[in-house]
C-alpha cells in the first residue's frame, strides 16, 4: 500500500505536480505513514530523478524548479506533523544554520533544521545565499554551539570552508563546532576544511550534533 503512495508521490514530484504532491502527503498522514518515510521513500526519489536527468540535458532547469515546488508543498504537509514529533522539551544547544553564499538550495538544509529542531535544538535558520560574516554575526547574536553549513553545488562548497575561516578570524573557534553537509560534501572534506563533522543526511546531522554537544544533549534526552 505504501509502495503505491511512494511510488505516487515520486511521480508528481517528477511532473512537478504540486497539488497531487501536497494531496499524496496528506494522505500518507492520513494513512499513519511516519512523515519521515514520506519524505525519504517518496519524496526525495523523485527529485533525485528529476536531478540525474537533469545533469543528462533530459530535463531543464525550469522541470527542476517544478519538482522542488512541488516537493515544497508536500513538504509543507509534512513539516507540522514532524514537529509535533519533538521528544525534547529542554534545549540541548542552539544552531546556527545556513546555505553557503551563492547557493539557494535549501531543500535539504531545511530538513536537517527542522530535525534538530524536533530533536531539541534551538535553530536559527539564516536561509540562503549566505555570506560567511552573517554565520559569524548570528553565531554571537545566538550564542551558538553549532553551525550548520550546507551547499549543493561544487562551485559553492568552498564557501564551507571559508564559513570555518571566518569564524576561527572572529576567535569563535574551537568553541563554536561547525557541521557541513550536501550532496559535495563529505567526511574527508570535513577533515580537509577542519569542520568538526560531516553528515549525510539529517537524521546523521542530529547525532552528529548531539555528539557535538557531548554528554550533556544525551543526558537531557
Ligand atoms: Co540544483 N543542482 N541547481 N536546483 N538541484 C543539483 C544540486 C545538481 C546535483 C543537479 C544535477 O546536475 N544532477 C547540480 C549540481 C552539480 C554540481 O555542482 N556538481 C545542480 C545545479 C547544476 C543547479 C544550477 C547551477 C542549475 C542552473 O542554474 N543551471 C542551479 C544553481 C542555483 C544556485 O544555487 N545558485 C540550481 C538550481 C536548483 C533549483 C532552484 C531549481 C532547485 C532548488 C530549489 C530549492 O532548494 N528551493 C534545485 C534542485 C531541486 C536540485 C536537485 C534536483 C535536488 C536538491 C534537493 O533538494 N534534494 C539536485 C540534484 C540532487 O541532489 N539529486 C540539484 C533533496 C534534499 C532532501 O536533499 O539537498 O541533498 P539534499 O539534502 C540532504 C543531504 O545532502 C543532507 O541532508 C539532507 C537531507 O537528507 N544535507 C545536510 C544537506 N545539507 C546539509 C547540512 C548538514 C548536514 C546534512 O549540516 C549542516
Amino acid at each position: 500500500m505504501s509502495d503505491e503512495l511512494f511510488a505516487a508521490m515520486r511521480q508528481a514530484v517528477i511532473d512537478g505536480d504540486a497539488p497531487t504532491a501536497a494531496t499524496l502527503a496528506q494522505q500518507a498522514l492520513d494513512d499513519g505513514v511516519p512523515p519521515l518515510d514520506a519524505i525519504d521513500n517518496g519524496l526525495v526519489p523523485g527529485l533525485s530523478l528529476v536531478g540525474e536527468q537533469f545533469a543528462e540535458g533530459e530535463l531543464f532547469l525550469p522541470d527542476m524548479m517544478l519538482a522542488a515546488r512541488a516537493m515544497q508543498k508536500a513538504m509543507d504537509v509534512l513539516e507540522p506533523e514532524l514537529q509535533k514529533m519533538a521528544t525534547q522539551r529542554s534545549v540541548v544547544g542552539r544552531v546556527v544554520i545556513g546555505t553557503v553564499k551563492g547557493d539557494i538550495h535549501e531543500i535539504g538544509k531545511n530538513l536537517v533544521g527542522m530535525m534538530l529542531s524536533t530533536s531539541g535544538f534551538e535553530v536559527h535558520d539564516l536561509g540562503v545565499d549566505v555570506a560567511p560574516d552573517r554565520f559569524v554575526e548570528a553565531a554571537r547574536e545566538h550564542n551558538a554551539d553549532i553551525i550548520g553549513v550546507s551547499a549543493l553545488l561544487t562551485t559553492t562548497m568552498a564557501g564551507q570552508r571559508t564559513v570555518v575561516e571566518a569564524l576561527a578570524a572572529a576567535g569563535l573557534r574551537p568553541k563554536v563546532k561547525v557541521i557541513v553537509g550536501g550532496a559535495p560534501a563529505s567526511e574527508s572534506w570535513a577533515t580537509e576544511i577542519g569542520a568538526d563533522g560531516y553528515s549525510e543526511d539529517a537524521i546523521g546531522a542530529v547525532a552528529l550534533a548531539r555528539r557535538l554537544m557531548g554528554g550533556e544533549a544525551v543526558a537531557r534526552a
